[in-house]
């Protein structure tokens, strides 16, 4: 490996930065806090069908997530098919004010880094990833990983992280056991990143989050130690994204168990469901004012 940086100090690498220490104490408590207050899904991926991976079909991803925003549902295969987006990204609850300052603070650095033509300058969708282990009826299983990949969106990542450190790798496919760098990303640091080498051509990973008991995470995930909560924005077209009702029915179908069990903790999907057609396209029965 070709570099391991600490996370303590600041780093600046052309299309590259890492901020430790981002966050003040206050809004990474408040974060936190709030994401006690979500009920993640352990969600399944796309089954692969379309491009026969069948490989992959029921596999649950690596941690349980939520999405503000837009909900890009693993199984409907956001980012599987590039170029069949539509009805596929179903609108989510807002960001909290909290996240909406923090993204303020980093327009300067968004600036920097530049932005596609008629893309602005702030994300509209977040993906929130739980790190953690699952207690079961054996020892603990360590869940706290996230497998290699590239973030689809266009413009510029962003990610803030809470709790104990992460091990952030950035690897090139052809080279996967020889990372080209790798930071432990400490409680309130950000990072932004963007560019053809660490957007494009590099895929990023967690590969190991460290144990410790402060700041103290909690979560509504059943037998789930959470150590790490990290969340990572992105740009999805308006265009693309849309209510329950407006999603194809198959798509609509396949997304419905989830909706379900959001729907049990958010007024928002509560909401989202009320208004959908039923599993077999009967109308929602007309809303009492
Ligand atoms: O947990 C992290 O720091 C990385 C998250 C990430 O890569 C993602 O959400 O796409």
């Amino acid at each position: 490996m070709s570099r391991v940086h600490d996370g303590r100090s600041p780093l600046a690498l052309p299309g590259l930065c890492y901020l430790p220490r981002f966050l003040s104490v206050a809004e990474a408590d408040e974060l936190i806090a709030f994401f006690a207050s979500l009920t993640p899904l352990w969600e399944q991926r796309h089954s692969g069908r379309d491009h026969g991976r069948g490989g992959q079909r029921d596999r649950r991803i690596t941690r349980p997530v939520y999405w503000l925003g837009a909900w890009q549902f693993a199984c409907l295969g956001y980012y599987a098919e590039p170029d069949h987006r539509e009805g596929r990204c179903l609108r989510a609850e807002p960001f909290p004010a909290v996240m909406r300052s923090t993204l303020e603070r980093l327009r300067p650095c968004l600036q920097a880094h530049g932005t596609p033509n008629r893309l602005p300058l702030l994300p509209n969708t977040c993906l929130i990833n739980y790190y953690g282990s699952e207690r079961g009826a054996g020892p603990p299983v360590d869940q706290a990983r996230l497998r290699m990949h590239r973030d689809g969106e266009p413009g510029p990542v962003v990610m803030f992280c809470v709790g104990q450190p992460g091990l952030l790798e950035f690897v090139d496919p052809a080279q996967v056991d020889a990372p080209e760098l790798a930071i432990w990303t400490r409680h309130r640091s950000a990072v932004v990143f963007s560019g053809p080498y660490f957007k494009e051509q590099l895929y990023h990973r967690i590969v190991q989050v460290r144990r410790g008991g402060s700041p103290a995470l909690d979560c509504r995930v059943p037998n789930f130690d959470l150590r790490r909560v990290s969340v990572s924005f992105r740009h999805v077209p308006e265009s693309l994204v849309t209510d329950l009702d407006g999603l194809p029915s198959q798509a609509r179908n396949t997304v419905r168990a989830y909706v379900q069990e959001l729907a049990r903790h958010s007024d928002h999907f509560a909401r989202q469901l009320a208004l959908a057609p039923g599993p077999g396209g009967e109308q929602p029965s007309p809303q009492t004012p």
